[in-house]
């Protein structure tokens, strides 16, 4: 935050827009640090993007930048399920861009780890436009392919 610091701030003098304004801020802080803390891999609880293969295998995104923004470098944790809800082993790649500019994406993410739970790790993800983004999902379980497209808007 690169506000005054609330600390420092002296309320016998503050005018009401002022104290709803340090209010806010000190709210924010507290949901900012809230955010950071409430997903084992540093990523939110709830999914930032969900998509469906054709034959009902899920894919929850969960993302350490939520919500997503342009321009900012950041890891993702994808979760694989079959129809029930349980976690699936999976081989993939990622590939996506902007259908409606004809263009890739800026960077190369790569899948670097599995987390104990399950969750594949992928870093280097970054949107540098806003605008509809479309993303490829190529799976690869217990030797089926399987895609899943995913589009939204930045
Ligand atoms: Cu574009």
């Amino acid at each position: 935050m690169t506000a005054e610091s609330p600390i420092m701030y002296n309320l016998q003098s503050a005018s009401p827009r002022q104290f709803i304004r340090v209010t806010c801020q000190l709210l924010l802080a507290s949901w900012l640090v809230l955010a950071q803390f409430s997903g084992a891999s540093g990523a939110a609880a709830t999914p930032v993007l969900t998509g469906t293969t054709a034959t009902g295998i899920r894919i929850e995104i969960y993302s350490d930048l939520d919500p997503l923004l342009i321009n900012q470098i950041h890891t993702w944790y994808i979760r694989v399920l079959d129809a029930n809800g349980a976690p699936l082993q999976a081989q993939m790649s990622i590939s996506g861009g902007m259908p409606e500019h004809d263009h890739g994406m800026p960077t190369a993410p790569q899948i670097t780890r599995q987390l104990d739970n399950g969750d594949y790790q992928l870093e280097g993800m970054r949107f540098h436009m806003p605008g509809l983004w479309q993303l490829l999902f190529e799976l690869t379980i217990n030797g089926a392919q399987e895609t899943a497209v995913i589009d939204f808007r930045l």
